[in-house]
C-alpha cells in the first residue's frame, strides 16, 4: 500500500480541504504537534481557510519527539482523521499543516519561523508540564529543567517559555508587528499563565523586552476538548481501510469537538467559527467547567480503572457502580461552576456520560493517569478547597485523590515529573497512609494541608483501596 501524501488519490468518501495547501503561507507557528492538536486545531484551521482562505498554514513543531516530524515530512504533512460516531466511521484529510520542524534538530530554523513577519499566532499544546510552573507562585519554576537552562543559555532554549522568549527578543530586535500567544493546554486561564511565565522569563533577561512585550503581545485563553486517544497500529489498519493509503499519522477521534476562544488577536486570526469555534469575552466559566466535569472525572474514572484493571474508559463505564460514582463526582462539582454561557450544564453531563462510553473509542486509562501532580491541582484540588470553604465535606474530592494516591502506590509505570518525590512517599505509605504525600513541597495547597477531617476521610479511602488492590 502506498504512503500518503499530496499525490495520493482518494475514495469519494473521503473528506478533504478543498485549497491548495502548497499555495498557503504560513501564518501560525504551533508548539507541540501531537495528536490534541492534529485532530482539533488543524481541522478547524482547515475549516476556516476552505470558509474564508487566508494565509493561516500551520507550521508545526514538535519540542522533544522527531518521528512526528519526520513522518510528517514523508506525507508531505498530510495525515487523517477518523471521526468514530453513533453513524460509523468518517475519514478527513488534513491540508492546514504545511510544515512540520523538529526542536531538538532544527532549532534556529523554529526561531526564524516564530520570529518572521508573515507568522501572527503562535499555538501551544505542549501539556501541563512542559510549561515549568511553580506550583506554589504560579511563576516560573526555577527548579524545572528546561527553565533552569534556558535562563543559561537564552539563545539555545530547549523549553516552550524559553524558545517564546528568544523568538520574542529577536521580534523586537527586527522591529516585527505584534503577535499573539495561544495556549491551548488544559489549565485554568491558560492565557495568563503563559502570559506571567513569559513575562517573567523576559524580565530576568532585559526589562525592555519585558516592557515591549506588554505592548505588543496578546495572550489570549481558551478552553479546548476533545478526546484523542494515543494511535495504534489498529488506528492506523482502520485509517489505512478507509483512504486506501498508509497512514502513519492516522488518528481516531470522538465527533465531539470543541473550542472557546478569549477574542483578543492583535494581528488577525483565521475564521476558526467556520469550525464550531465560539468567540467570547471571557473563557474562564467554559475552562472551570471543562477542567473540572470533563478532566476532573477523566483522573477519577482513569484511577479507577487503573486499579481495578480496566483499560478503556469506556471498560469503566460499562460497569454501573463506576458510572454512578462519575455521576456523583459531577454532582459534587456542580455548585463550584459559574453559569456557563449557552450551555445547560445537565446536557453537559449527560453528554460527557456519553462520550466516556463512546464504544468505538479506545482511549486508554493509564494514558490519562499520567501525570498526576500536574493534573490534580486543577481538576480536583481546587474544587476541593471551594467546596470546604463553603462549609461542605468535599468527600468525594477527598475519594478521588485517595484513588490518584492509590495507584501511585501500586502502580509499576508511575509517569509523572515528581514521580522521585511520589515514590519516597509511597515508600512510607504502608505506615504513614497519605501523610507523607501531604508533606510533598509544593504538592497539596494548603488549605488542604490543614483540613484535617478531609484528610482523615483521604486517608481512610486509601486504606480501603489499597486493601482493595
Ligand atoms: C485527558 C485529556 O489525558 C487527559 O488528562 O483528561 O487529554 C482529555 O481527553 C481532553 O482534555 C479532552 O478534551
Amino acid at each position: 500500500m502506498n504512503r500518503l501524501g499530496k499525490n495520493t488519490s482518494l475514495p469519494s468518501s473521503v473528506e478533504h480541504p478543498s485549497f491548495d495547501p502548497a499555495a498557503l503561507k504560513v501564518g501560525i507557528v504551533h508548539i507541540g504537534i501531537g495528536a490534541f492538536h492534529r485532530a482539533h486545531q488543524a481541522i478547524y484551521t482547515d475549516k476556516a481557510i476552505d470558509a474564508r482562505y487566508g494565509d493561516w498554514g500551520i507550521a508545526g513543531a514538535s519540542l522533544r519527539s522527531v518521528d512526528i516530524v519526520a513522518d510528517l515530512k514523508a506525507q508531505d504533512c498530510r495525515y487523517s482523521v477518523v471521526t468514530r460516531g453513533a453513524d460509523g466511521d468518517r475519514a478527513r484529510i488534513v491540508g492546514s499543516i504545511v510544515d512540520a520542524i523538529a526542536a531538538t534538530e532544527e532549532r534556529e530554523r523554529l526561531l526564524q519561523r516564530l520570529s518572521d513577519n508573515s507568522t501572527r499566532i503562535v499555538t501551544l499544546t505542549v501539556s501541563e508540564k512542559a510549561y515549568g510552573i511553580d506550583p506554589v507562585s504560579g511563576g516560573l519554576d526555577m527548579s524545572h529543567a528546561a527553565i533552569a537552562h534556558d535562563l543559561e543559555h537564552r539563545q539555545e532554549p530547549v523549553g516552550v517559555i524559553g524558545i517564546l522568549v528568544e523568538a520574542l527578543a529577536r521580534r523586537m530586535t527586527l522591529g516585527r508587528d505584534p503577535l499573539t500567544i495561544l495556549c491551548c493546554d488544559n489549565l485554568p486561564g491558560n492565557g495568563n499563565i503563559v502570559h506571567r511565565l513569559v513575562a517573567e522569563m523576559a524580565e530576568r533577561r532585559d526589562p525592555e523586552l519585558a516592557a515591549w512585550i506588554e505592548r505588543e503581545i496578546r495572550f489570549p485563553s481558551s478552553m479546548v476538548d476533545r478526546i484523542v486517544p494515543a494511535a495504534t497500529d489498529a488506528t492506523r489498519a482502520l485509517a489505512a481501510s478507509l483512504i486506501g493509503a498508509e497512514d502513519r499519522l492516522a488518528l481516531a477521534t470522538e465527533p465531539f469537538t470543541q473550542w472557546v476562544i478569549e477574542d483578543d488577536f492583535v494581528a488577525g486570526r483565521p475564521a476558526w467559527e467556520a469550525g464550531g469555534a465560539i468567540f467570547v469575552k471571557d473563557v474562564h466559566a467554559y475552562e472551570k467547567m471543562k477542567l473540572r466535569l470533563l478532566n476532573g472525572s477523566h483522573s477519577l474514572i482513569a484511577y479507577l480503572g487503573q486499579l481495578n484493571g480496566l483499560d478503556y474508559v469506556r471498560d469503566v463505564m460499562a460497569i454501573p457502580v463506576h458510572v454512578e460514582r462519575v455521576r456523583r463526582h459531577m454532582e459534587a462539582v456542580l455548585p463550584t461552576l459559574d453559569a456557563v454561557p449557552q450551555i445547560d450544564l445537565a446536557s453537559y453531563r449527560e453528554e460527557l456520560v456519553a462520550r466516556f462510553s463512546n464504544p468505538a473509542i479506545a482511549h486508554r486509562t493509564a494514558q490519562i493517569a499520567v501525570d498526576g501532580t500536574q493534573k490534580m491541582p486543577q481538576r480536583i484540588f481546587a474544587p476541593a478547597m471551594e467546596r470546604l470553604a463553603a462549609g461542605g465535606d468535599a468527600a468525594d474530592f477527598a475519594d478521588v485523590v485517595a484513588l490518584w494516591l492509590a495507584y501511585v502506590i501500586t502502580t509499576e509505570h508511575l509517569d509523572d515529573p515528581r514521580s522521585s518525590d511520589l515514590r519516597s512517599a509511597a515508600a512510607l505509605a504502608a505506615s504513614a497512609g497519605s501523610a507523607p504525600f501531604f508533606d510533598i513541597a509544593g504538592l497539596f495547597p494548603a488549605p488542604l494541608i490543614s483540613a484535617d477531617t478531609w484528610r482523615m476521610r483521604v486517608d481512610s479511602r486509601l486504606a480501603a483501596a489499597l486493601r482493595a488492590a
